[in-house]
């Protein structure tokens, strides 16, 4: 079977769980503890080129590294990534451009705020919100001509684009500025089979 080997709050880990829900793949979860240093593990660092999550495991026991890469190998074939070589140029031109333009500068303000530290942090908040705000309003001007990011439908780019976008405000941003991007989310979590970041408790 599938190994995912993740974090609780890892949006990175999220996208491929969302992916791997959507896609019917039974997976067994391994859901690491980053607070107690699990990704220095040598067992770990032996699957994790990168010392991250998310790392998928393959049945042969080969392993995948970067949410991108582990979205590719997953979606071939399906629905989800197109087989015509200038849409998938298209999927990996909005996937590149979430992680270069706004994974760090939305995961981390995140990250600080969970951690009680965002006041502490304030000026670093501030950089990233100065970076970060102008990549959300391109993607704000794609999604009030379009419903999707490539295509007109539904796919990788969609989850990859969406993991820390629809957590942005969870770092301090002011999300009511991008109403587009905002419809967009909703469409996202009404797609069949996708899963929120925390499992909802089990009574
Ligand atoms: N570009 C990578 C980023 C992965 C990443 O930043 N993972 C974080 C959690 S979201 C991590 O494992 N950090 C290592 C640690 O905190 O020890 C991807 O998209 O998979």
């Amino acid at each position: 079977m599938l190994r995912l080997y993740d974090s609780r709050l890892s949006g990175n880990a999220w996208k491929v769980r969302i992916l791997l829900t959507q896609l019917g793949l039974p997976f067994e979860r391994v859901t690491l503890d980053l607070a107690k240093g699990a990704t220095s593990d040598p067992a770990f660092r032996a699957k994790s080129r990168f010392a991250r999550v998310p790392v998928l495991e393959l049945e042969d026991g080969r392993t995948i590294v970067e949410s991108a890469a582990i979205m590719f190998y997953l979606a071939e074939g399906t629905p989800l990534l197109p087989d015509d070589r200038f849409l998938r140029a298209e999927v990996m031109s909005w996937l590149t451009f979430e992680q270069a333009d706004l994974l760090r500068a939305l995961a981390l303000p995140r990250f600080y705020h969970l951690r009680g530290i965002g006041d502490q942090m304030a000026g670093r908040i501030a950089d990233f919100q100065e970076a970060a705000y102008p990549a959300l309003q391109k993607a704000e001007a794609w999604l009030s001509t379009h419903d999707w990011l490539v295509d007109e439908r539904y796919t990788i780019a969609d989850i990859g684009l969406f993991g820390y976008v629809s957590m942005a405000h969870q770092g301090g941003y002011e999300m009511q500025r991008f109403p587009s991007i905002d419809a967009w989310i909703a469409r996202v979590k009404a797609q069949p089979g996708w899963v929120s970041l925390v499992e909802e408790a089990k009574a």
